[in-house]
């Protein structure tokens, strides 16, 4: 095996949480085992640190309190979810993980990256995903699948200039580190994305 850690990524409405059943399934059929997480959350302590960070009610919420909320549910993630699976030799895909941080908290609130790195060190120590899927689409595509579902969170009523800052320090990040992290165009309709990320799929085991 060559990667165990996967994590998913993008901005808004990018078909993320679909496809990440994608590769559940492939995994599964391949007779693996998965654990299926997502950030902020994935326990019940960071899920409801999630809801403080999604609230819309805490509109006051400054950017660095934002940044630690994140940093605390992941490490309560890591100790909880993330490392007793990988320990176990089990697969464990995340909608979401530290490039988020670096893209939502650093490109969308303009947070130093340097002092998200520290975090980083500090909360996972060596502990990096082997392969990331960023899903990338124009943000207006994402944002019409976001309201069509409804009520907005405290991020997705962010303007269309940060979730464009977004998107330009994730394909930053993906330019950076092109061997882990594999950029799908999201844009296309669900059976072309799915097609994208089964062509990946093979290249996991
Ligand atoms: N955040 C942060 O700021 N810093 C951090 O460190 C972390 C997170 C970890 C919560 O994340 C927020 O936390 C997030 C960033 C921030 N805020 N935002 N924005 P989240 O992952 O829970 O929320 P999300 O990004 O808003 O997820 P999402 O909107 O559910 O997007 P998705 O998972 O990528 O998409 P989806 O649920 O798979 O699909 C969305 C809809 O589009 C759905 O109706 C699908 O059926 C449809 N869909 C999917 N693919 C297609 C295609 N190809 N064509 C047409 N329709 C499609």
């Amino acid at each position: 095996m060559t990667a165990r850690f996967i994590t998913f990524e993008g901005s808004e409405g990018a078909g993320k949480t679909t496809q990440l059943n994608t590769v559940k399934a492939f995994l599964e059929s391949q007779g693996q085992t998965v654990v299926v997480t997502r950030e902020p959350g994935g326990t019940p302590l960071a899920e409801r640190i999630r809801d403080l960070l999604l609230d819309s009610a805490n509109e006051t919420m400054c950017d660095d309190t934002e940044l630690l909320l994140m940093f605390a549910a992941r490490a309560q993630h890591i100790a909880e979810v993330i490392q007793p699976a990988l320990d176990r030799g089990d697969w464990v895909l995340s909608d979401r993980f530290t490039d988020a941080s670096f893209a939502y908290q650093g490109g969308g609130r303009g947070l130093s990256a340097q002092r998200i790195a520290q975090l980083a060190e500090f909360v996972q120590g060596e502990l990096q995903p082997q392969v990331t899927l960023l899903f990338d689409l124009p943000i207006e595509v994402g944002m019409e699948r976001a309201r069509a579902r409804g009520c907005l969170d405290r991020f997705e009523r962010s303007g269309t200039e940060f979730f464009e800052r977004v998107r330009q320090a994730y394909l930053a990040q993906a330019q950076a580190e092109p061997m882990r992290i594999k950029v799908i165009d999201a844009a296309q309709d669900l059976d072309s994305v799915t097609a994208q990320v089964e062509a990946l799929c093979q290249s996991l085991i």
